[in-house]
């Protein structure tokens, strides 16, 4: 039992079920209010939040942020209300009026449980399985600070993180990709709960659900405790007991509970699960529960004893002890911790990143942009320690290790995590990194398998969450993997996502750029888009930095600073247009190359910044390696797709004949690759360009011991080869 918590009022029986009751009777009530909500788990879970939060949880509701509170997730954010309503009772500044705006507008207490709108809410939940990843972010994150920070004789890292999960948590694969992580990594201090009432929206779960969960969390290496009651207090904390005893195994709690207990008709049944009792089954629950209070109206007494505020000041208070204690020691290191855990960024930091910025500027050598960014992990690693890198199993072609990049084991900590084959694992573990605090996590994989963890950079860029994820092998250059591996709409998707940082530099400064901005960003992910080709670097000196940093810039002007037509490109097409512009000139047309790393900081641009970059009037073109759709905001609404011989793009992209890329040997001949580029004419007569590619010559090709990729009316390029 954590140290200042008063264990004097885990009493009788019959003061514990009145405590749950009120957390019932609020859910009741705020779902009855609301006309909308989910009350069946609540009044299942409320046995069990009862025990957790009156005998063991350590927080201190007056500082929701304190770095050392134990962590409490509810995974099955569906019940929302349990988690307001333990706010509210145990002290956190959430008053009663919000519970009574539960579900509306603007309110401290929406649907689902949302990080940074309630305090005391760890991490937004609603989308199953999200929740118990974060929670195994949380942990990791919590044993590596205190492999970092603790010292022989301080203790100032020793916390815990609780879960609430349900049977739809369990049934996502996701819970799979965390939870056999949390196994192999040895995350003794998780302790999850599982509301095992056998319900889940369509009925009773025996049609969809019959795994052997408590095998399945024994065969993943988590210590299992089965068959506890979720309604006997006393088995619940016999069991907490147990988890609690030391060990570097995962608890998984499970309990045998019943949705919406207490309600006479509806308590078993799935209707309880996401609607309001109705005001007779409402008014039949007060009476079978014996509570004899009004809607929203729970006793002084009852308050006083769910009242954690005493309890959680003497355990912050104690804990502020021992860091001074530890401060006198270890000064040095007590600062450092006070800054990773505030998610400050080092002192000088931005005069260093100035010096290595000024440095890359002076490259000149073409570097594929994966490349870059390793040396940017590089550049930057020794400056931020609290970067903690990984990979789901493609190290090696993310270039996401370092030099000084040290494997986490179950054994020992580092910074760096082999996700393994887990990519929606890795973002939505690297966001409880996150939300832990003391680090930034950034990940890797290839952008097309972005999709795979598209809901937790969702979620990432929901929560603001300095969350970085590298996709490489976008585009022209991925190599011979054939459609499934070529990313051709992910750049735009991506781009769709509200508060997602996309950036898809064109060489090695604007890999650079892009990196700083990722982790000088304080209010939302990044996700980079990275070559596995050489890009050719553009020049410009450390100035274009700066110029890059705004999104999109002014690469390239034309003659006499009077545009005929903007070129504008992003990544890899970069040099495509700096070639276009060459050619154009010979015609005698004045193109300006606009580079676009980031279309959103680039929109965030003032409007005579956008019209100094974009001028109005002019012809622009877009090129850019994928789906045409996006760029038409930037050159016009009138567009009609236009092919485009792929053998010009391949004849002309360093990319292509870096790599050999078979399918643009293929084009050269005469009558063989069929292959189109697409473009799009815009209301100004504007164009755009993306790669894309119509049926290729499967027979030529086959003869050319070429393995055939089906095109549809997808675009897609032709790269191919090493
Ligand atoms: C990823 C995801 N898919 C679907 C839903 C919609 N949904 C919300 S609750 C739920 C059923 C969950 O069952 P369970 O966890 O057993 O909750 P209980 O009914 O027992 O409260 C579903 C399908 C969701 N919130 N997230
Ligand atoms: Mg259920």
């Amino acid at each position: 039992m954590h140290e200042g918590i008063d264990t004097a009022t885990a009493a009788r029986p019959a003061d514990r079920r009145m405590r749950a009751n009120a957390l019932r009777m609020l859910a009741v009530d705020a779902v009855e209010q609301a006309k909308s909500g989910h009350p069946g788990m609540p009044m299942g879970m409320a046995d069990i939040a009862e025990v957790l939060w009156t005998g063991y949880l350590k927080h201190n509701p007056a500082d929701p942020r304190w770095p050392d509170r134990d962590r409490f997730v509810l995974s099955n954010g569906h019940g929302s209300m349990l988690l307001y309503a333990l706010l509210h009772l145990t002290g956190y500044d959430l008053p009663l009026d919000e519970l009574k705006r539960f579900r509306q507008l603007h309110s401290k207490t929406p649907g689902h449980p949302e990080h940074g709108v309630t305090p005391g809410v760890e991490t937004t939940t609603g989308p199953l399985g999200q929740g118990i990843a974060n929670a195994v972010g949380m942990a990791l994150a919590e044993k590596l600070l205190a492999d970092e920070f603790n010292r022989p004789g301080h203790t100032i890292v020793d916390h815990r993180t609780f879960v609430f999960l349900g049977d739809g948590c369990l049934m996502e694969g996701l819970s799979h990709e965390a939870c056999s992580l949390a196994g192999t990594l040895g995350l003794g201090k998780l302790i999850a709960f599982w509301d095992d009432n056998g319900i889940s929206i369509d009925g009773h779960v025996q049609g969809w659900f019959t795994d052997d969960t408590p095998r399945r969390f024994e065969a993943y290496g988590w210590r299992v405790i089965r068959d506890v009651d979720g309604h006997d207090a006393e088995a619940i904390d016999a069991a907490m007991r147990q988890a609690l005893a030391p060990g570097n195994r995962p608890t998984l709690i499970c309990c045998k509970t019943v949705i919406g207990w207490g309600a006479p008709k509806l308590a078993g049944s799935h209707d309880a699960h996401g609607a309001p009792l109705g005001s007779d089954e409402a008014a039949a629950t007060r009476a079978a529960l014996g509570w004899r209070f009004g809607a929203f109206d729970i006793p002084a007494a009852l308050r006083q004893q769910w009242d954690a505020g005493a309890a959680g000041a003497i355990a912050q208070q104690r804990w502020e002890r021992r860091l001074a204690e530890y401060a006198s020691e270890h000064p040095a290191l007590a600062a450092e911790f006070r800054r990773r855990v505030a998610g400050e960024l080092p002192q000088g930091f931005s005069e260093n990143c100035r010096r290595w910025l000024a440095g890359v500027a002076t490259a000149s050598n073409p570097v594929a942009t994966r490349k870059a960014s390793q040396l940017a992990i590089e550049a930057l690693a020794p400056l931020l320690p609290e970067l903690l890198g990984g990979s789901a199993d493609l190290t090696g072609s993310n270039l996401t290790n370092w030099k000084a990049s040290r494997t986490v084991t179950a054994e020992q900590g580092g910074n760096y995590l082999h996700y393994g084959v887990r990519e929606f694992g890795m973002a939505a573990v690297m966001n409880g990194i996150a939300l832990h605090g003391g680090y930034v996590p950034f990940g890797g994989t290839f952008l097309v398998f972005s999709d795979y963890a598209r809901n937790g950079l969702r979620l990432a860029a929901l929560m603001r969450l300095r969350s970085i994820f590298v996709f490489t092998h976008d585009s022209i250059g991925l190599g011979e993997d054939g459609p499934t591996h070529q990313p051709v709409e992910h750049a735009a998707s991506l781009r769709l996502i509200p508060n997602l940082a996309v950036w898809r530099p064109c060489d090695q400064l604007e890999t650079a750029v892009s990196w700083r901005s990722a982790v000088e960003r304080r209010d939302g992910p990044t996700a980079l888009l990275l070559t596995r080709q050489n890009l050719a670097a553009q020049g410009g000196g450390a100035e274009r930095a700066a110029l890059a940093a705004r999104g999109g810039y002014v690469l390239a002007e034309a003659p006499g600073g009077r545009p005929d037509v903007v070129l504008i490109a992003t990544g890899s097409e970069v040099a495509l247009a700096m070639e276009a512009k060459e050619t154009l000139a010979e015609r005698g047309l004045a193109a300006r190359v606009v580079s676009m790393p980031c279309t959103s900081v680039f929109d965030a641009q003032d409007a005579d910044y956008h019209r100094s970059v974009l001028p109005q009037g002019v012809r622009c073109v877009a090129i850019e390696a994928a789906v045409p759709d996006p760029w038409r905001k930037y050159v016009g609404l009138e567009g009609r797709h236009r092919p485009r011989p792929l053998r010009r793009i391949c004849a002309r992209h360093g990319a292509v004949r870096a790599f050999r890329i078979h399918r643009g040997a293929c084009c050269r001949r005469r009558g063989g690759c069929r292959g189109k580029f697409q473009s799009i004419g815009g209301n100004n007569g504007a164009r755009l360009d993306a790669a894309a590619a119509r049926s290729c010559g499967g027979e030529r090709l086959r003869r050319a011991g070429i393995q055939r990729q089906q095109h549809g009316a997808d675009p897609r390029h032709h790269a191919g080869g090493r």
